[in-house]
């Protein structure tokens, strides 16, 4: 048996678990998380028992759909927040750089502090620009009245499709009146994002994010249409399907 620095010995039944807290307890302590951001996951990992805590078919269908989007897009932009840049950083860049997408900081809770934290972090695991820092978030979003409101003019303001894992409904709803394609990552399957975004993965970012680097991997060297995949992408059934498999899971 192996105990890490942490405490978690490696054989522990939750340590796979244990660690994603510890990522975002770590990321609290470096200023990308807010503390928020815990209490955020804590509704996530309740979600996520539920689901089996492993990446199900039908999340797989989602990823599938998200993948096929994202490389059919002009303008694509992933919206990175706190908790988000914490755990999965690493995929963040590996994605833009498969699907040609922009990375935007936007976070609900903003700090200029925190968005250099955020950005710096991204840039630590490759990314070479980084969206929507300080001054550069000179863009609105209409009838959004939080600070995820404030976005950048080369970024989120004017991406036909834009990625948002682990969101408040609020921006969902606004960016799909603004007529953007959103894709989102959330745990919760009745939440008003999941009902709100075009495409919603169920599913923990940590696992759905390279998930979705490895689909467009995929995609990209297919002849299979992705029109053809998206088109016959229904978010509703999608929706249901993840609601059923936490009942059968019960
Ligand atoms: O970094 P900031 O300032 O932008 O703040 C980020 C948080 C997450 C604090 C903010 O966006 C927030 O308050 O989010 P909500 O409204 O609590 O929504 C978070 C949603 O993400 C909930 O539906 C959770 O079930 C879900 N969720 C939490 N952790 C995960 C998750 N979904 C996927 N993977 C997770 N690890």
């Amino acid at each position: 048996m192996h105990i890490n620095h942490i405490g978690i010995p490696s054989d522990h039944p939750r340590a796979k678990s244990l660690y994603i807290r510890e990522k975002l307890v770590n990321g609290l302590r470096r200023g990308l998380v807010v503390p928020e951001g815990l209490i955020a996951h804590g509704r996530g990992e309740a979600y996520d028992y539920l689901i089996g805590e492993h990446t199900t078919k039908t999340a797989q269908r989602a990823i599938k759909a998200a993948a096929a989007i994202l490389l059919l897009s002009n303008r694509p932009v992933i919206s990175v927040n706190g908790n988000t840049a914490a755990l999965c950083a690493n995929a963040v860049v590996e994605l833009a750089k498969v699907t040609g997408a922009g990375i935007e900081v936007n976070i609900f809770y903003r700090t200029e502090e925190r968005e250099m934290a955020i950005k710096a972090e991204l840039e630590v695991h490759g990314a070479k620009k980084v969206f929507g820092v300080g001054s550069k978030a000179s863009a609105r979003i209409p009838e959004l009245q939080s600070e995820r409101r404030r976005v950048d003019p080369d970024g989120i303001y004017t991406a036909d499709t834009v990625l948002v894992p682990l969101e408040d409904g609020d921006r969902t709803e606004a960016l799909v009146k603004m007529n953007k394609t959103v894709i989102t990552i959330d745990l919760n399957p009745l939440s008003r994002t999941s009902r709100a975004a075009n495409i919603t993965i169920v599913d923990n970012v940590v696992r759905a994010m390279p998930a979705l680097v490895e689909a467009a991997y995929k995609l990209r060297g297919t002849t299979m249409s992705l029109k053809k995949i998206t088109d016959n992408f229904d978010n509703r059934k999608n929706l249901q399907q993840s609601l059923k498999t936490m009942k059968g899971e019960l």
